[in-house]
């Protein structure tokens, strides 16, 4: 197995799933034998394959269940166009963008239950569109409208961070207060190839093995973190360091939107029934640039854009739904209406976001009063005022 996660499929079939249902018990452990295995459900080329351990957990997946996965991967698409459009025409500061990571945020965050909670970092929008988030809520911070885009709660989803990582320690800690709960939620945290170097994600592994807390470390290998290409500072594939904490991990094929949605059901049954933390390592590939504020021709390949271009998340399971005769147009009529509505409303609710006061930038920086804090936030408001009060220059 390559870091490219490329994998020969075995023979065709276009059966999907059988028996037994995606929840029950999963017991603790390692749970696939060889952890460098890439899972992989539905191939490049569109075809399903039969997977010995993984069709259980998404054998209630059936034509239409598939074509709603479609329905959000070209939704999400969508959202992710129209705000990179925002943002080209001067509407918002900066965007993220998540083209090419589709079925990863979509193939798990339809495994979410809505009393699981995530922690995710910049670039999953769209598992927040899973959660429910208002759409104007994503793009609050990026107007620079707010200093962050909806209550955490509303949602069961913590507001992005851009610290590398950080998220993963506050997974874990969710994690653990939901053992003292004697719950059986999951606290989910997202985080990029990138930040696996970071202190705090090994951190958080060591504290959600020792606790055996319900958390699954859901890593997006999207092969880039900015301009720094993963082999780099990964020269075993990612998925081999959990074990190393006592948490099983598992690879799966991160363009494949079924096999994100059975390797990350698994996880969470795992969670649910005491087995504690697992790792997914989400093999994907971050198409667009890390950033608006980002140029990848400086310094990636175009042949390696194209070659992942060939596994496009959407295209694959186009070319499924086509075979099992789902692709007929008043179906495709339908997601493209849909995805013209969620991006009008989009815009619209850019554009009609008021515009805070100046001073509003001090709100929520403590949740008491701050006496150094008031300080400076008088001494901004009578800087501001001291302009209307200022004698206009006008013609002599
Ligand atoms: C602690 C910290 N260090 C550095 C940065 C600067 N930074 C922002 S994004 C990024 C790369 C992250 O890459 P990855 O984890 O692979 O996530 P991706 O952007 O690919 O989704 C870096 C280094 C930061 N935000 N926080
Ligand atoms: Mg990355």
């Amino acid at each position: 197995m390559t870091q490219d996660g490329s994998l020969p499929g075995p023979g065709r079939t276009d059966t999907v799933g059988t028996a037994e249902q995606a929840s029950g018990t999963v017991h603790p452990g390692p749970s696939r034998p060889d952890a460098d295995e890439l899972v992989q459900l539905i191939d490049p080329a569109g075809v399903r394959h039969p997977h010995g351990h993984y069709d259980r957990l998404v054998a209630d997946v059936d034509g239409p269940a598939l074509q709603r996965l479609y329905e959000d991967m070209v939704v999400v698409r969508r959202i992710d166009a129209e705000a990179t459009a925002l943002q080209r025409q001067g509407e918002l500061a900066l965007w993220p963008p998540l083209l090419g990571q589709e079925a990863a945020q979509i193939g798990s965050g339809r495994a979410l239950r809505s009393d699981d909670f995530v922690f995710s970092s910049y670039r999953e929008n769209a598992v927040a569109y899973c959660r429910g988030v208002d759409l104007a809520d994503i793009l609050r911070v990026w107007r620079g409208n707010a200093s962050s885009g909806w209550d955490p709660y509303t949602i069961n989803m913590a507001t992005p961070q851009v610290i590398i990582g950080a998220q993963t320690l506050h997974a874990t800690g969710y994690a653990m207060g939901i053992l003292n709960d004697g719950a059986d939620a999951v606290a989910v945290a997202y985080f990029g190839d990138g930040a696996t170097s970071q202190g705090d994600v090994n951190e958080a592994m060591v504290f959600a093995a020792s606790y055996q807390a319900p958390v699954v470390f859901f890593c997006q290998n999207n092969h880039w973190a900015i301009s720094e290409p993963v082999g780099l500072q990964a020269h075993v594939p990612i998925a081999r360091r959990a074990p190393g904490f006592g948490i099983p991990s598992v690879r799966v094929d991160g363009n494949d939107v079924l096999a994100c949605l059975a390797v990350t059901r698994e996880a969470l049954a795992r969670a649910r029934s005491g087995g504690g933390p697992t790792f997914i390592e989400a093999v994907t590939y971050r198409m667009g640039p890390h950033t608006t504020a980002d140029d990848p021709t400086r310094y990636r390949d175009a042949n390696e854009l194209e070659d992942w271009a060939a596994r496009d998340p959407l295209a694959r399971l186009a070319t499924l739904l086509d075979s099992l005769g789902l692709l007929e147009a008043d179906y495709t009529d339908s997601v493209r209406a849909k995805a013209d509505a969620v991006a009008a409303e989009l815009r619209e609710g850019c554009l009609s976001m008021p515009e805070p006061a100046p001073s509003d930038v001090f709100k929520h920086v403590y949740s008491s009063p701050n006496s150094w804090l008031d300080r400076q936030q008088d001494h901004y408001e009578r800087y501001l005022a001291s302009f209307a009060q200022a004698p206009q220059e006008g013609p002599r």
